[in-house]
């Protein structure tokens, strides 16, 4: 079959909730794949930072195949050996008390939210529902009716109300804003430290901080929704690290688990996820040994191969070459690490189109908010490899 048989199929008989490259995958291997035809891609979005380790990573690999071997689901009504690993390591690694595993980031999210309403009445002692959480403009955070009932954009509410009630939403980047929508009924504040499906927006230095100090003063759950940001792709473990704050609440997915499989997970001390009683909450597949074991392989691949460092620098080193590129159509390069965008002059026409420009020359990237071209490869990319996506990025900008 050729690529268009493919596309013929999906679009005959998949739901249409899509609008994907032309390109069909059917190899990968670190941050290069490959298409039906045999044509060669070099990864700029890593699975929206799902495959921060690098596609089909062998130890990754190796973890998956062996525990599938030996038993991949008990549910929660049993315990396995590979989830108390899993708390221990990931709870040493970030520092946190606690953690709660999921599936989806969406499901963590949730988790998150039913958390700090639950931890606002049984601890800080607000009426029973009346619980208020704090969003910011253009965030995203997931799918479910409750979480798009904050969200900022039309076409993800659109047609799918009656929505969810207690949220309030803010102008991100503003800290002024948060403290005059604090109540007495806030129970918290949900924040991503870096937007990504935003188009890469990076707060005003001392934003998360100043956001912090009002929420201790207040009494506030400071949720950073790390799904995106964490695990490496800033620079940073998590990219609240730049500001020395220590959130409350961490939501970490993705990478969690390099891209093999969806893990995601809740992270607090035990004052927060401790309100969590047997029955209150779960999830068929959270916290199963399979995801257990690909997820501490995952976390150990991210240390071990220095990943967090490589971000850093390679990032540093990829935006300083984005800035370098003598274009008429770029207005701004910006982000933290591995995690950059370049947003487009509005005259540019969208971004869209230098993407597929980009796919042509074998550089996959995907477009965020019309005109921002999002980079954000694997962390394993080597600098050679992006000498060579810049040199083609500067062609294909030179486009009228
Ligand atoms: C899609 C976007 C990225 C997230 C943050 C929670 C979630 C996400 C900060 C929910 C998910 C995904 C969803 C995916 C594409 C991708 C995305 F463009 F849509 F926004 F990355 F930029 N918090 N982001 O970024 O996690 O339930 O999806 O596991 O909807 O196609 P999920």
């Amino acid at each position: 079959m050729l690529t268009k048989d493919y596309i013929e199929l999906e679009e005959k008989y998949g739901a249409h909730n899509y609008h994907p490259l032309d390109v069909v995958i059917s190899k990968a291997e670190g941050v290069w794949v490959y298409d039906v035809e045999g044509k060669k891609y070099l990864d700029c979005l890593a699975a929206y930072s799902a495959v921060n380790q690098g596609h089909c990573h062998p130890r990754i690999l190796n973890a998956l195949k062996n525990q599938a071997e030996k038993v991949t689901l008990t549910s929660r009504a049993f315990r396995n050996d590979q989830l108390p690993h899993l708390y221990k390591e990931i709870c040493e690694l970030t520092g946190y008390q606690t953690f709660l595993p999921m599936n989806s980031g969406a499901e963590a999210v949730e988790t998150a939210l039913k958390a700090a309403r639950k931890w606002g009445y049984k601890v800080k002692g607000v009426n029973e529902g009346s619980a208020e959480i704090i969003t910011c403009s253009n965030n995203f955070a997931g799918r479910t009716i409750s979480i798009i009932s904050f969200s900022t954009v039309n076409q993800y509410k659109d047609g799918f109300g009656p929505f969810t009630p207690g949220f309030k939403v803010v102008p991100y980047g503003n800290a002024e804003a948060l403290e005059k929508a604090v109540t007495k009924n806030t129970v918290a504040f949900l924040v991503e430290p870096i937007q990504g499906e935003g188009g890469v927006i990076v707060p005003p230095d001392g934003y998360l901080k100043k956001t912090y100090d009002i929420c201790k003063k207040n009494n506030i759950l400071f949720i950073a929704d790390e799904i995106q940001s964490g695990l490496g792709r800033s620079g940073k473990l998590f990219a609240f690290e730049y500001e020395n704050i220590r959130p409350d609440v961490v939501i970490v997915g993705k990478a969690l688990s390099g891209g093999f499989y969806p893990v995601s997970g809740v992270l607090s001390d035990k004052e927060v996820l401790g309100v969590f009683h047997p029955g209150d909450h779960g999830s068929t597949f959270g916290g199963n040994p399979l995801a257990a074991a690909v997820a501490r392989e995952s976390l150990k691949v991210l240390i071990e191969e220095k990943l967090v460092e490589k971000s850093f620098e390679l990032g540093n080193y990829f935006r300083s070459k984005l800035s370098a590129v003598k274009s008429k159509h770029v207005k701004e390069v910006r982000g933290k690490g591995l995690f950059i965008g370049v947003e487009l002059k509005p005259e540019a026409g969208g971004a869209r189109r230098f993407c597929e420009a980009l796919m042509d020359r074998g550089i996959l990237c995907k477009e965020t908010h019309e005109d921002v071209i999002r980079f954000a490869p694997p962390l394993v990319i080597k600098k050679e490899e992006i000498d060579w996506a810049v040199k083609h990025v500067e062609d294909v900008l030179m486009m009228d």
